[in-house]
């Protein structure tokens, strides 16, 4: 049997260590063989070589910043072994003044991300609406995908109950696009000035800067409440699209409408949409809250892992279309409004490319960090509409980047270098990188010969801004009346769940606003829910112990979207972790067959034993009973053997929290003892028990292609 120890993702090293301190000098280390750094470009985006170790440390001797070898670094220059530090310490001075400069701003929002390179297949089928040519058939273009939280603290919990950002840089040939988007589909404000009075609410209170990353507080309800446009994005925060359980499953949406350009000029409207392969799926609340504990690092962990075990998240784009008409509505619903959606339903999403997400970074600040994303980073055959909220954001993502950056010439970072040669004039700055030639950096000039020119000819490849009208219209700070309705949707959205992810919502509104101070802010909140649906409002009343209050408003009703819920199929399990349970007594045999076995169905088994360590057989242990913990697995197995350690109380606890949490749970030969002892009814829904390993992971596999056991708890 092939040792596949190694497709156990999360070593720290391309080597193991070894245990004494190394003393031969060697090169530096190669990246782990999932890992790699951007694509090696000049400045003005040339290829620059293969080579991305030319960018990384050089040569065995540690030096100076500027490649002076070093004897010690481990001792100040003194006068005398006990005297004081010398001023003329200049490799201390540079170690010190480097480290204290180490700390960029981080993002006002969207702080905490994780990302990952891959590349995007275009399908062609976007042809008749765009003539961007990463869309065409085939082509390949190298992707960076960046997923974040939004409220939360660089060093925050990845499993909070919040919005989800996912930005990708596609690196095309005709320059760098950005599709900027969140996994929800609408925004909390309709006009992007209304950003900082959002942001400064759900961000911890300004007096004792509490709570970090979270919702659950007074300033956020007070101004959802009030700010009643706010409620669609609210309720899909409170649904579980807001504690998904990986970033590989979870579908991003660009948000705004766009507008595309064909060949011929013609412009259509559209909605970007990201399906992943995996399906959507949510952890449970329960666990959301345990992992922010027990692994705070749970969805960058996730996302590292799939991609180091060769498990490639994949989604695919899609757009929905729509007539470029005058006044930009479709079906009642105006296109400029962020806070909206139009439902599948009437207008399906059409699949135009594959985004494969392949390798790890190789350094978190280099290329996580220093990535630089802007809606306005846009190709030839897409371009933006008037919608308030991206305006603004046009304005914004530049704007950003020259404080956390430091200086005009973020696009010259590694990570933010485009693929297509760059020949702009702008000039100096902070950090230049590029050694520009000439003398002339204006237009028109004699003196460099012209250059740089205009795109022209019948095929110049240039940027198109769509020739569209503007109305001629006074100036005001207004909006327009299709803008006004508030709830609506929210209902729509909450009629088109299943009764569990009612459920769901119905605790999360609970939560939130059983964590508020202020009574009148729940009743606040209250009457907006009265306004989306009755029911919910009953229900959420009753567990905050105040009345329900009737609607203030009468909303139109809508049809569902059955395309919301979360619920219902059956998803590819690539890159599943399934929890072990074994130990010493097992027969060794089924360990091992069983572990191939989950390796061979693409996902990743996790061995448990009672202590760290290895099998009898040699078969490494990835945790121990005290390691262990429901939320890492998607699925646990029960060996035959475990009888003898059913009663400890830590497998009981992790067998009852996997049952509570409705996930599969399997257990064959005496492995059942184990769920006896912790009180699991074998017969229950999404439990497995058989004589052979093999038979009942198949039927686990099955299960967890559904995600959950959902009738189990529902
Ligand atoms: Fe952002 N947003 N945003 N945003 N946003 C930023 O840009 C901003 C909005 C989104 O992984 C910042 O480089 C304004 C909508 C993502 O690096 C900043 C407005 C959507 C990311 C900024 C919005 C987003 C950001 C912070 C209202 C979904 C993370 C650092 C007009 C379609 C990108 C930075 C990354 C980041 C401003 C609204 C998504 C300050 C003013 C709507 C995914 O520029």
């Amino acid at each position: 049997m092939p040792d596949k120890s190694h497709a156990v993702p999360g070593a720290p090293a391309p080597e193991p260590p070894t245990l004494e301190e190394p003393t031969t000098p060697r090169e530096p280390l190669e990246p782990k063989p999932d890992q790699t750094g951007p694509d090696v470009r000049t400045p003005s985006g040339a290829v620059a070589g293969e080579d991305q170790a030319v960018n990384a440390q050089q040569g065995e001797w540690l030096t100076t910043s500027v490649g002076a070898r070093l004897r010690d670094t481990d001792h100040s220059l003194k006068a005398g072994e006990r005297g004081p530090t010398l001023l003329q310490d200049h490799h201390l001075r540079e170690k010190i003044t480097h480290f204290d400069h180490e700390r960029i701003p981080e993002r006002v929002v969207h702080a905490r991300g994780a990302a990952a390179h891959g590349v995007f297949t275009g399908y062609g089928t976007a042809a008749e609406v765009t003539c961007a040519a990463f869309l065409d058939k085939d082509v390949q273009t190298p992707v960076f995908t960046r997923f974040s939280t939004v409220l939360g603290s660089r060093g925050s919990a990845d499993t909070v109950r919040d919005t989800r950002g996912f930005a990708t840089k596609f690196y095309t040939a005709e320059g760098i696009f950005d599709l900027v988007g969140n996994n929800i589909p609408v925004f909390f404000i309709q006009d992007g000035i209304k950003f900082p009075d959002i942001i400064h609410a759900g961000k911890p209170h300004p007096d004792r800067e509490i709570p970090q990353a979270q919702s659950a507080h007074d300033t956020f309800w007070d101004f959802v409440s009030l700010h009643t446009e706010a409620q669609a994005h609210t309720m899909w925060n409170m649904s579980d699209r807001g504690i998904p359980r990986s970033f590989r499953m979870m579908e991003g949406f660009g948000i705004h409408t766009f507008r595309m350009i064909n060949a011929a000029g013609e412009t259509s409207l559209v909605k970007f949409h990201w399906k992943p392969r995996l399906g959507v799926h949510a952890q449970t609340w329960e666990e959301a809250q345990l992992t922010c504990g027990f692994d705070p690092d749970f969805h960058r962990r996730d996302l590292a892992d799939a991609i180091e075990a060769g498990a490639y998240p994949e989604w695919e784009l899609g757009i929905q279309v729509f007539p470029d008409e005058p006044d930009q509505m479709f079906a009642g619903i105006d296109l400029l409004d962020p806070t909206k959606i139009v439902p599948e339903e009437l207008a399906p999403v059409q699949p135009i490319g594959l985004l494969q997400l392949n390798r790890n970074p190789s350094n978190y600040f280099a290329e996580t960090e220093q990535v630089a994303f802007h809606p306005g980073n846009l190709v030839r055959g897409i371009d933006v509409t008037d919608d308030a909220l991206l305006q603004a954001r046009l304005f914004s993502y530049i704007d950003t980047q020259l404080t956390r950056l430091g200086g005009p010439n973020f696009n010259q970072i590694p990570i933010n270098r485009p693929h297509a040669p760059v020949n702009d004039m702008l000039r100096d700055g902070f950090h230049q990188d590029a050694v520009h030639r000439g003398v002339a950096p204006y237009r028109p000039n004699s003196l460099d010969g012209g250059c740089p020119f205009h795109a022209s000819g019948a095929d110049d490849r240039a940027f198109v801004e769509a020739p569209v009208e503007v109305a001629a219209a006074p100036k005001t700070r207004a909006q327009a009346a299709s803008f006004d309705d508030h709830f609506s949707q929210v209902r729509l959205f909450w009629r088109s769940m299943t009764p569990i992810e009612q459920d769901h919502i119905v605790l999360a509104y609970s939560f939130e606003l059983g964590k508020c101070y202020e009574q009148t802010i729940k009743e606040r909140q209250l009457q907006c829910l009265a306004n989306i649906d009755a029911e919910l409002c009953s229900r959420v009343a009753a567990n905050l112990g105040l009345p329900a209050p009737a609607a203030s408003e009468s909303v139109p009703d809508a049809d569902p979207s059955p395309a919301l819920s979360m619920v219902g199929e059956s998803w590819p399990v690539d890159g599943r972790v399934i929890g072990v349970v074994t130990c010493p007594d097992c027969p060794q045999d089924e360990v091992a067959a069983i572990r191939q076995a989950i390796f061979d169905a693409g996902m990743v088994p996790l061995l448990i034993g009672p202590t760290g360590g290895q099998l009898p057989s040699g078969i490494p242990l990835q945790r121990s009973f005290d390691t262990a913990r429901s939320i890492e697995y998607d699925a646990v197995l029960l060996a035959g053997g475990i009888a003898a350690h059913a009663d400890d109380p830590r497998v009981a606890l992790l067998v009852q929290e996997v049952f509570r949490q409705a996930k599969a749970i399997g257990a064959w030969g005496d492995g059942d003892a184990a769920l006896t002892a912790a009180a699991v009814d074998a017969a229950a829904p999404g439990v497995v028990v058989g004589d052979s390993g093999e038979q009942v992971l198949t039927e686990l596999a099955g299960l967890l292609a559904k995600h959950r056991a959902w009738e189990r708890v529902g």
